[in-house]
């Protein structure tokens, strides 16, 4: 038997119709595996890329809420089991408008190659609604996520399926969605990361996926014996994500010049540093205010309904979401002298991006490879959890740190080319795959 990408896509494309985003995802990582497939036709034999694309378990359910004013609100919440070969499924919430079974699909099997690359004991999943927390109060916040887990619980637990957060869930959500799962089930248990400190969360995970996604960048720069320091970084959003990764370059003595929201962008070229970082720290985070008001505060630009691929910059970091980075504004980075794109996001650059990059032969990252960090201090959440012991935070950033070098180093492995050109989309790809692959074989037809 062999691997054909055509054959193969239409096949997912039939099974699945309609789930844009989880056809682009899969299609990527079809034609980065596929010559590997056809050299090791074991994988092949063992329809392994035929199972990874279903879902070991989908759930899909109702969440009736009541909201300030007593009127009856529906929601739709989801929970994609994607792949438990190497451990229990993991991967975060997402509370977002644009929440549909596609997005689900597409996150939990990018989650599946995260994790997998994590050298972590982590199997992939991904979960959420369609629920908006903006513009909600705490109250209408916590009754909903009590509301999503009456019956996610059913589902989950710390050696089943360990959900966090992603956009829209934070510490908040997560505390509720913790506090409303030890009343259900009557245990403290470590079945979500991203929790408090007080209860069971670990030092530096708020900052984990910032901090990796730049850990991974500094790798990717070294190999052309170039680092963080004086460079003129574009970050996207100002999330979670955003926000400590904008923190970590100016710790390194580079700068960051845009961030944005749905909106528009600021730029500030004399970068985001000091007190200035300080207050974008709070603006989303703390305070969930627009962009807008950064530019309002320190008078510097404000670019309206534009993003800000079109600023010349070093470095690229999509922080925001799927698809933000087109082909148009990738050819944009280019011509203004961009020499590294480095993912913080889920799948920000679109297809056509992905190959005006390959093309240009930039440094360029998925974010599954460079924004693990995330998902791996999620997993030491975990075994600090059932160890029942808290580590420093150096202890963890310095394995954070360690984690982000090894993922590097298994790209480069993978993904090297002849010419010395290394491919990171095929690196991350092939050695997630293999890992998963081979526990897979091993478990048998299961
Ligand atoms: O996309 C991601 O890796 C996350 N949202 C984090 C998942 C996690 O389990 O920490």
């Amino acid at each position: 038997m062999s691997f054909c990408v055509d054959t193969f896509m239409q096949d997912v494309i039939a099974k699945n119709p309609g789930e844009t985003e989880f056809h682009q995802a899969v299609r990527e990582v079809a034609i980065s595996l596929a010559p590997f497939l056809n050299e090791n036709p074991k994988y092949v034999d063992a329809k392994i890329m035929e199972r990874m694309v279903e879902p070991e378990r989908v759930i899909e359910f109702r969440v009736p809420w009541v909201d300030d004013k007593g009127e009856i609100q529906i929601n739709r919440g989801y929970r994609v089991q994607m792949n438990s070969a190497i451990g229990p499924y993991k991967g975060g919430l997402r509370f977002a408008p644009s929440v549909n079974l596609s997005v689900m699909k597409f996150l939990a099997f990018e989650q599946t190659f995260k994790n997998s690359l994590t050298t972590l004991p982590m199997g992939g999943g991904k979960g959420g609604s369609n629920f908006d927390p903006r513009g909600k109060s705490d109250n209408e916040v916590m009754r909903f996520c009590q509301a999503f887990m009456s019956e996610l619980y059913k589902y989950i637990g710390d050696n089943i399926d360990i959900p966090a957060g992603d956009i829209g869930v934070g510490g908040r959500e997560v505390g509720y969605l913790f506090g409303a799962y030890k009343k259900l089930k009557g245990e403290f248990a470590g079945v979500l990361t991203g929790k408090g400190l007080s209860f069971g969360g670990s030092l530096v995970r708020p900052e984990a996926t910032g901090y990796g996604t730049i850990y991974f960048c500094e790798e990717m720069l070294k190999t052309k014996g170039e680092s963080i320091e004086g460079k003129t970084v574009l970050a996207s959003g100002y999330g979670n994500v955003g926000t400590y990764l904008i923190e970590k370059v100016a710790q390194l003595g580079g700068k960051v010049v845009t961030f944005g929201d749905e909106k528009g962008y600021v730029y500030d070229p004399d970068g985001i540093t000091g007190e200035k970082l300080a207050f974008l720290k709070d603006l989303w985070v703390v305070h969930r205010r627009p962009a807008k008001d950064y530019a309002d505060k320190f008078g510097v630009k404000w670019v309206e309904g534009r993003r800000p691929w079109e600023v010349p910059c070093d470095i690229a970091c999509p922080t925001a979401t799927q698809n933000e980075l087109n082909g148009e504004d990738a050819k944009t980075l280019i011509k203004n002298g961009c020499m590294c794109v480095t993912e913080a996001a889920n799948m920000p650059c679109t297809e056509e991006a992905y190959n005006v990059f390959k093309e240009a032969k930039i440094l360029y990252s998925p974010g599954k490879a460079s924004n693990a960090g995330g998902v791996s201090v999620s997993g030491l959440e975990m075994s600090q959890n059932s160890g029942h012991i808290s580590w420093s935070a150096e202890q963890v950033d310095g394995m954070l740190k360690d984690i982000m070098k090894n993922i590097h180093e298994q790209c480069v492995r993978y993904g090297k080319e002849k010419d010395g050109y290394v491919n990171y989309v095929n690196g991350a790809n092939v050695a997630g795959f293999v890992k998963v692959a081979d526990a897979m074989i091993a478990q048998g037809i299961v």
